[in-house]
């Protein structure tokens, strides 16, 4: 794991996730293909903001009880959510601190 603390820490290659909006707070980064499980690492429900520097559409998802079907937000790369607060939620909300999971 890569330590980012700041927006200039997330460096060309990596998927940076923070807890508070405008890229602030407690801060993870991931890269390679995989789903990292957010709960494995304390971090489920607790993102608010979030970069893309790698070269793939990240998904992340909000995972829900079947037979409601998983919630997926698309994270393409270069884009960025300097606040998730702002992204509407297919369940009603937003999904600032819904994720759950993260698929590169
Ligand atoms: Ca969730």
């Amino acid at each position: 794991m890569h330590v980012v603390r700041t927006l200039s820490d997330c460096v060309n290659g990596w998927l940076c996730v923070w807890e508070w909006p405008e890229y602030s707070g407690a801060a993870r980064s991931f890269r390679g293909t995989g789903v990292y499980n957010l709960g494995d690492i304390g971090w489920r429900d607790r993102i608010s903001s979030i970069w893309n520097r790698t070269n793939v559409t990240v998904v992340t998802f909000d995972s829900r009880t079947y037979p409601v079907r998983d919630r997926v937000l698309y994270v393409d790369p270069s884009e960025a959510y300097r606040d998730l607060s702002h992204e509407p939620h297919d369940g009603g909300g937003s999904w600032n601190n819904k994720i759950d999971k993260i698929g590169i």
